[in-house]
């Protein structure tokens, strides 16, 4: 089933316009307005997957990049725009790198502005949909957040699952596992587990892929279903174009050979992108619903952290969402000197918790 992942007539084609009907006609009119950030360890290769998978793509023509300037260490937050086109459908694509962390001695403080960019975009939106010109409101919230796990460790590292508890409710995290030749498909396999085992063991909750409609066509859920079974995909990037039996193809070289990024027998890169590009408009739909609806109230309850927030649910709604939005809005208002209370007993139990955590964790290595 692995030709589900692969459109060799089009190397370079990102494919979003290729999407099932159903789930892009209602963006067609107005076009996607798509913000993806990575996150990682320095030297995880995410500037470059992050080349592999767009910039280069999406202007083959137009590589002013040169491959030095990629190699350069990411040092501040660099949020890059490009607007795009195919067959009629707009795409207005942002990528956000981020340094990567991890390396210096206080990494706490390393990822405090990541969570600054990702609030301070909810913080503009808020601003916007509350001023006049409500209409034209440009989306540039983060819809989207890969983590780079780093493949020579034996699953997530404390800061690892720090950062991600301390974004999991403002943001949908898509766990990748960085450089994934420098595994062997077995050590794939078991690091892929350990890392999911360990999400469920502390409580991390990263984007739930979501399960296909039963009307959907038999090729279709058969990919939602292989999708969902990828997670963590093991990617690799490259920017280099090699020559393969007359074949051109985006790899890295090895004195044994050569591993192909967008081979699905090689690693995920191909699954990660088509889960990028069919679940668009999900991503942008639990942003929406789940991750800003947190941030809004929690700027009712007075900011600070103060809202318990929600995460999403299996069924795509905000977990504990009952009746109408009206409701649900005066309930959380009156609840939100009880919630106040709440969170505050949570707080205290969460330190108790995450400090047992991670005197387990530690004593694990
Ligand atoms: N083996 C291997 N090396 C990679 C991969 N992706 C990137 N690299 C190399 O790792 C180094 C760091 O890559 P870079 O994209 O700058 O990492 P970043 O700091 O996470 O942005 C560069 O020398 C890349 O060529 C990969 O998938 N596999
Ligand atoms: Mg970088």
């Amino acid at each position: 089933m692995d030709e589900l992942f692969t459109c060799p007539e089009q190397p370079g084609y990102v494919g979003f316009a290729n999407l099932p009907n159903q789930v892009h006609r209602k963006s067609v009119k107005k076009g996607f307005e798509f913000t993806l950030m990575v996150v990682g360890e320095s030297g995880l290769g995410k500037s470059t997957l992050v080349n592999s998978l767009f910039l280069t793509d999406l202007y083959p023509e137009r590589q002013i990049h040169s491959a030095a300037e990629k190699i350069k260490q990411t040092v501040k937050i660099d949020a890059s725009t490009v607007e795009i086109e195919e067959r009629g459908v707009k795409l207005r694509l942002t990528v956000v790198d981020t340094p990567g962390f991890g390396d210096s001695l206080n990494s706490v403080d390393c990822f405090k502005p990541i969570i600054q960019y990702v609030d301070d975009q909810f913080e503009r939106y808020l601003q916007d949909e509350s001023g006049l010109n409500r209409r034209h409101i440009i989306d540039n919230r983060v819809h989207c957040c890969f983590y780079f796990i780093n493949p020579s460790g034996h699953g997530l590292r404390p800061l690892d699952i720090t950062f991600m508890r301390a974004v999991h409710h403002k943001v949908n995290i898509v766990p990748v596992i960085a450089k994934a030749d420098t595994l062997t498909k077995h050590e794939v396999q078991r690091l892929k587990k350990r890392v999911l085992d360990q999400i469920d063991e502390y409580g991390i909750s990263i984007y739930p892929l979501p399960d296909c409609d039963s009307d959907e066509d038999e090729d279709y859920r058969e990919q939602c279903r292989q999708l969902k079974e990828a997670v963590p995909f093991a990617v690799i990037g490259a920017n280099t174009v090699i020559e393969v039996k007359g074949r051109k193809v985006r790899g890295r070289m090895y004195p044994w050979g050569v591993v192909e990024v967008e081979n699905p027998e090689h690693c995920d890169f191909i699954k990660l992108r088509t889960m990028l590009i069919t679940h668009m408009q999900d991503l942008q739909e639990v942003t929406q619903e789940v991750h800003y609806e947190n941030f809004r109230a929690d700027k009712l309850a007075g900011g600070g952290g103060q809202a318990v927030p929600k995460k999403v649910s299996k069924n795509r709604r905000p977990e504990s969402m009952v009746g109408g939005d009206e409701k649900e809005k005066q309930l959380q208002e009156k609840d939100a000197e009880l919630r106040r209370m709440q969170e505050m007993e949570h707080q205290a139990n969460k330190m108790v918790e995450s400090k047992q955590k991670m005197s387990r964790f530690s004593a694990t290595y």
